[in-house]
């Protein structure tokens, strides 16, 4: 048992009848032991037209108030389940919160970490007040963003038009021998439908109007790094969340962070491919409600595919990864034999560590994104949670399974 002065974090989810009242009943129970909730959340029922479901999070002194509540909240509900509760590292498990529909990602919206609205002191547009200035006006469009609406037009400056120019000219020569196939295939429909060109930066609402078209993801603009649960959650609901400044001048063929080039070329092309789709979908889904630990895997998992990964085609290896087809210098240097390359195998590759502002001494390569779909998906079925997951495409929402 946890020591008394150590809280443990509760979720759980209780069921009521339609009817005037019926919540207050509940809650005033939830006040009758002293219990402050810290989240809740309802939905109409998913199996009777007159019940709604209730997810509640809450601070229990210890395992008895847990019990306590749930006896108590069964005299005024039609269900309760314990979705989870404990402190981390005692044997017990906590579930974090996770988004379960579309619009809890705007929950998202002003969880940025540095390098955001603020930049850090290294950073190449950190001393220049034009450069800042212009980023606070464009991520203002992200911190305001709710789900469902359109992505507002950005008028680009002839300098961020100019960048952006410079980065696509160096990188679309390079394509046709340094990107794989799926990329390669999609890239001529982006010039055709997207307005891909090295005269205009392409805006992100027709780009996700075409990406929902081909796999039913879409763009959401963020104002710039999430942390890597909110990141990965947002794949569970086939959402990318895309940065939507241009990078600074100065550096136009490498920057520390994601920016609209990296996005847009990077990202968006494999996002079209419904093999990568489900794949990336899958990474998503395994990080709703996954322990830090876990989480820490998933990331970096992400982090060799998603972003660095590199796939075999027949005797070449190929770039996937949209870290490697934003950057002109890595892109290059990772088809050399100066780094390391090694068979993809979630298990390894999960606790692999990384630089993050330099060149990847390491690459894992992959069969296909068919192979390290199932890989990575057999990964997640052995990691600990005490429920399953399964997205409905119809809602747009999770649906949480019984514990396994
Ligand atoms: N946030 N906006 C944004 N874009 C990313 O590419 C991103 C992120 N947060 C974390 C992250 N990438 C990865 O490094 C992984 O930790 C998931
Ligand atoms: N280094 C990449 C680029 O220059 O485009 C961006 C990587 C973002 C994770
Ligand atoms: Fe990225």
């Amino acid at each position: 048992m946890s020591p008394a002065s150590n809280t443990l974090t509760c979720n759980l989810h209780f069921s009521i009848t339609d009817g005037i009242g019926k919540l207050e009943s509940c809650l005033a129970a939830l006040k009758a032991m002293n219990v402050s909730l810290t989240r809740i959340e309802s939905r109409p029922s998913k199996t009777s037209d007159s019940e709604y479901d209730f997810f509640i999070e809450f601070q229990a002194e210890n395992q008895s108030q847990v019990v306590e509540v749930v006896e108590s909240l069964k005299k005024h509900s039609t269900q309760v389940r314990v979705i989870g509760s404990g402190t981390a590292g005692q044997g017990e498990t906590s579930v974090p919160w996770f988004p379960r529909k579309l619009s809890d990602l705007d929950s998202f919206a002003e969880k940025v970490l540095e390098m955001g609205e603020d930049l850090s002191a290294d950073h190449p547009g950190a001393q220049d007040p034009v450069y800042r200035k212009r980023r606070t006006e464009i991520v203002q469009i992200a911190k305001t963003y709710r789900t469902g609406q359109p992505i507002p037009h950005v008028e680009y400056t002839q300098q961020e038009v100019e960048t952006w120019g410079a980065v696509f000219r160096k990188l679309t020569a390079m394509f046709p021998d340094h990107a794989c196939r799926e990329h390669q295939h999609v890239f001529p429909l982006l010039v055709q439908n997207c307005g891909y060109n090295d005269k205009q930066v392409p805006q992100l609402e027709q780009v996700s109007n075409f990406l929902k078209d081909c796999t039913g993801f879409t763009l959401r603009p963020v104002m710039g790094l999430l942390t890597s649960r909110d990141f990965l959650n947002g794949l569970a609901f086939r959402v990318f969340h895309s940065t939507q400044y241009v990078r600074h001048h100065s550096h136009p063929l490498y920057t520390p962070e994601p920016d609209v080039c990296h996005e847009l070329l990077g990202h968006v092309p494999l996002f079209a491919n419904p093999d990568f789709a489900a794949f990336s979908q899958e990474i998503g889904l395994a990080s709703l409600g996954a322990t830090d630990a876990d989480l820490e895997k998933l990331a970096t998992i992400y982090w060799f595919t998603v972003e660095f990964g590199v796939c075999r085609e027949g005797e070449h290896v190929r770039a996937y990864g949209a870290g490697l087809l934003s950057s002109f210098g890595e892109l290059e240097y990772a088809l050399t034999d100066k780094p390391e390359r090694r068979p993809f195998d979630p298990s390894v590759t999960a606790v692999q560590k990384y630089p993050i502002t330099q060149y990847q001494p390491v690459y894992f390569v992959a069969e296909s994104f068919k192979d390290a779909q199932e890989k990575v998906r057999a990964f997640a079925n052995q990691m600990e949670r005490p429920f399953t997951v399964k997205y409905d495409p119809f809602t747009q929402s999770i649906e949480v399974l019984d514990s396994k």
